[in-house]
């Protein structure tokens, strides 16, 4: 198969003033179950031609926003950390450039060094989390760098976050999140309170960086990740959710990570691209192309 090299394909030249970067950030050092992670950012934008550039909700072009695509990097010779000091700077100078960056995974540890430069620009950054797991273990099989490690690491450079999803995780996990207070919204919760979007979005303070594991998808739309765990949320509950934070918040960056292409579940890159030009569309709505 013939690689795409931009998000959108050619379509992608309808907007001609760029102002949205699409980064890949191809990392798969900590995998725990089923691998490809590193596959997942070429397949999101392979798969993404396919998408009607014109929303069927929004009713617009957002691709007049203007999308570019930076080459995918190859990072398989590279250590984790000098990976995520590439992404840290990447992401820098996305923002310094007036970008919107917008980072393909890759695992989930890729999303500490895009905050960290969201963080420099935003330091009052409030950081959403679509996940089906509360990535909060201090070490995962002896790596404090591992994907299942990634909120821990945030909650150490003091960000606020809010947890959207959760259906999986440990003992120790749980008993950090009942000492420190914190309430997710883990599903059990989300199927009950049905204002809960609304209360996400009341939590929120400051600026957003949005990271999306699409584990926290049902796996009956996202069957293409390392962990899928049932029960998680459809597409309409996602997507109700990103508009109303979209509407009601500034999002400054985003990142959709842990995709894994499986052969047969070809549709799971589609359903991600859609939700990562529907976001998009949300988010840029608000200002005339
Ligand atoms: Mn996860």
């Amino acid at each position: 198969m013939t690689h795409i090299s931009q998000f959108l394909g050619e379509e992608a030249n309808l907007g001609s003033e760029k102002r949205i970067a699409i980064l890949s950030a191809p990392l798969a050092s900590s995998v725990s179950w089923l691998g490809g992670t590193e596959l997942g950012p070429q397949a999101i934008i392979d798969a993404s031609p396919a998408l009607e550039v014109f929303d069927d909700e929004l009713l617009s072009e957002t691709v007049r926003f203007g999308i570019v695509t930076r080459p995918v990097p190859d990072f398989s010779a590279i250590t984790a950390i000098e990976v995520c000091r590439q992404i840290k700077a990447a992401v820098a100078e996305e923002l310094a450039g007036g970008y919107f960056p917008v980072l393909l995974g890759g695992e989930h540890t890729v999303t500490v060094p895009a905050v960290q430069a969201c963080l420099a620009q935003y330091p009052d950054l409030h950081v959403v989390q679509i996940d089906a797991h509360l990535d909060l273990r201090d070490q995962y099989e002896g790596n404090p760098d591992s994907h299942a490690c990634v909120m821990r690491r945030l909650d150490e450079l003091g960000v606020p976050f809010t947890q959207i999803g959760i259906r999986s995780f440990s003992k120790e996990e749980y008993g950090l999140v009942q000492a420190r207070g914190w309430q997710p919204f883990f599903m059990q919760r989300i199927r009950v309170e049905h204002d809960w979007i609304e209360q996400v979005c009341d939590e929120i303070k400051g600026p957003v960086y949005f990271t999306c594991d699409v584990d926290g998808l049902d796996p009956a739309i996202m069957p293409a990740t390392g962990t899928p765990e049932p029960d998680g949320l459809t597409w309409r509950e996602t997507i109700d959710l990103m508009r109303e934070i979209a509407c009601n918040h500034r999002i400054v960056g985003m990142d959709f990570v842990e995709f894994a292409p499986r052969p047969g579940a070809e549709h799971a890159a589609f359903t991600v691209a859609k939700l990562i030009y529907r976001t998009l569309g949300y988010i840029f709505q608000k200002q005339a192309p």
